[in-house]
């Protein structure tokens, strides 16, 4: 009976640790040759909101992707993180603000994702963005605005 007691106590210790502070999430990013919207070679979801901490995987469901941050669209002090071709990759996310990254082989046609960190909305640099290959400027564009940041120029 006494131990009964003791494990029914550990249960409810346990029980209760999920509200004793954050609990970092694992988000998923699917690379894929067409979006569910029918758009070629995209990252999906291509915009996610999630807090510092977090972790993101990079999964490759179809084949020929992989990604890259664009440490100049990044916060200041994103250091280099790249995936390797067909790979899956995680990465856990403390700086808050703006994360930008790319698939370098379908960058040109707009292959492109965003990943706001906490809420603050700076981190991408107007001209920096300018230099972007025109479609994935404007698919950037399109992902600030649903976070809902109008890029200048
Ligand atoms: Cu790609």
């Amino acid at each position: 009976m006494d131990n009964l007691l003791k494990l029914v106590g550990a249960a409810a210790f346990f029980a209760v640790l999920p509200h004793a502070g954050a609990m970092a999430a694992d988000y998923k990013v699917f690379m894929k040759n067409k979006s569910s919207d029918g758009r070629p070679m995209q990252f999906e979801p291509a915009f996610i909101k999630i807090a510092a901490g977090d972790s993101v995987t990079f999964v490759p469901e179809d084949a020929g992707h992989n990604v890259e941050v664009i440490t100049n669209l990044s916060p200041k002090g994103t250091q280099e993180w790249v995936g390797s071709l067909n790979q899956e990759l995680t990465i856990t996310f403390s700086a808050e603000g703006f994360h930008v990254y790319k698939c370098p082989p379908h960058f040109d046609m707009g292959m492109i994702g965003l990943i706001q960190v906490g809420d603050m909305a700076n981190g991408v640099d107007p001209v920096e963005a300018a230099k972007l290959p025109g479609k994935a400027k404007s698919r950037l564009k399109a992902l600030l605005a649903d976070a809902g940041v109008t890029l200048s120029n």
